[in-house]
C-alpha cells in the first residue's frame, strides 16, 4: 500500500502511530516514519508540565496491557526545541493533545496549531485523568463544546478521538462531526480496567485503575469502529488491538479510513509499520482488491 490522500494531506500508506506510544521526540518519530509509518501521532500535550501517575504504569498482561500513565506532559509552551525540529521535519503529524476544560483545550490547540502539524486530534477519551471528573467524550454536550470550540482557533484538519466508554459511540461521533471534526479516532484505552495482586491484596498499578489496549480488546474497537461508520460520513482513524495486516483489514471492513498501532509497536517493535503494510498489501493482492474495496465492506455483505 503506497501514497494516499487523507484530509488533503499525502501519507506514503495508511497506517498511523498511536497517540502516546513514543512520546514527542522529533529524531524518534521520524524513525517510526522511516520504519513505514504512514502518520505519527504525538504523546498528548496538555495545558501545563505534569508528572503523570507513580509507578508502576504499565502492565504486559499478555493478550494486552494496561496503563494509567497519567497524561505526562511537559506543557505546551516548554516544549521549544521539540516543536523546533518538528517544524523542520519531513514527514506528517498528527498533534494530540489535551485540556481539563473547553478554555484549556483552546489555548493549546491555538498554541499548537500555529507549531504547523497536519493534524491536531483531541483527546477527549483519556481514561487515566484525575483532571476532571468527566471524559468530554462520554457526553454529548461536552463533545460538542470542545470539538467546536477548537475548531475555531485551529488552521489545521481536527480528528477527535473517543472513548469505548461512551454509551453511545455512535452518538458522540455524530456530535462531533457536527460540531466541525473532519476526521474520528477510535477507540482510546478500553475500561478502565484493574489488576489484583492476591499476595500483597492490592491492585498492581499505582493509580488502581487503568486503560486497556491491545489484541484483547480488538472486538471492542472494531464494533466501535462499525457504529462510528454508519453514524458519520467523515473518515475513522481505526485503531484498538491491531498488530497484523489481518487486523487491518477486518479495521478497513469495520470502515476505516486509516488503521493505528500501538501496543503493537511493543510486540513486533517500530518496523511492525512496514511488516502490517507488507501483510496488508499481500492480502488484497491474494484476493485482488484494494484498500478502497474492502473499506465499510462488512456492512454490505455479498450475499
Ligand atoms: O497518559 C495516559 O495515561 C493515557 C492517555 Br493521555 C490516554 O489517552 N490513554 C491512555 O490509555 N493513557
Amino acid at each position: 500500500m503506497d501514497n494516499i490522500t487523507f484530509l488533503g494531506k499525502q501519507l506514503k500508506n495508511p497506517l498511523v502511530l498511536a497517540s502516546g506510544i513514543l512520546g514527542n521526540n522529533a529524531k524518534i518519530l521520524e524513525r517510526v516514519h522511516q520504519a513505514g509509518c504512514g502518520l505519527v501521532t504525538l504523546k498528548s500535550i496538555g495545558p501545563a508540565p505534569r508528572d503523570g501517575h507513580k509507578n508502576p504504569t504499565v502492565i504486559d498482561l499478555g493478550g494486552g496491557m494496561i496503563n494509567a500513565v497519567g497524561l505526562p506532559t511537559p506543557g505546551y509552551d516548554h516544549m521549544d526545541a521539540e516543536w523546533q525540529a518538528l517544524a523542520n521535519r519531513d514527514f506528517p503529524v498528527n498533534a494530540s493533545i489535551y485540556g481539563g476544560s473547553v478554555a484549556e483545550f483552546v489555548k493549546v490547540a491555538q498554541f499548537v496549531s500555529d507549531q504547523g502539524p497536519d493534524f491536531i486530534e483531541i483527546n477527549i477519551s483519556c481514561p487515566n485523568s484525575d483532571l476532571h471528573g468527566m471524559l468530554f467524550g462520554v457526553d454529548e454536550k461536552a463533545a460538542f463544546a470542545v470539538t467546536n470550540a477548537v475548531k475555531n482557533v485551529i488552521a489545521v484538519p481536527l480528528i477527535a478521538k473517543l472513548t469505548p466508554a461512551a454509551p453511545d459511540i455512535g452518538k458522540i461521533a455524530k456530535v462531533c462531526e457536527d460540531a466541525g471534526a473532519d476526521a474520528i479516532c477510535a477507540i482510546n484505552t478500553a475500561g478502565p480496567g484493574m489488576v489484583i495482586d492476591i499476595e500483597a491484596r492490592t491492585p498492581v498499578l499505582a493509580f488502581k485503575k487503568g486503560g486497556l489496549s491491545g489484541p484483547m480488546i480488538k472486538p471492542v474497537a472494531v464494533r466501535c469502529v462499525y457504529d462510528i461508520y454508519r453514524a458519520v460520513s467523515i473518515p475513522i482513524i481505526g485503531l484498538g488491538g491491531v498488530t497484523t495486516g489481518e487486523d487491518a483489514v477486518e479495521m478497513f471492513m469495520a470502515g476505516a479510513t486509516l488503521v493505528g498501532m500501538g501496543s503493537a509497536v511493543r510486540y513486533r517493535g517500530i518496523h511492525v509499520f512496514e511488516q502490517v503494510n507488507r501483510e496488508l498489501t499481500d492480502w488484497l493482492a491474494a484476493h485482488h482488491c484494494t484498500r478502497d474495496d474492502i473499506i465499510g465492506a462488512a456492512h454490505d455483505p455479498i450475499a
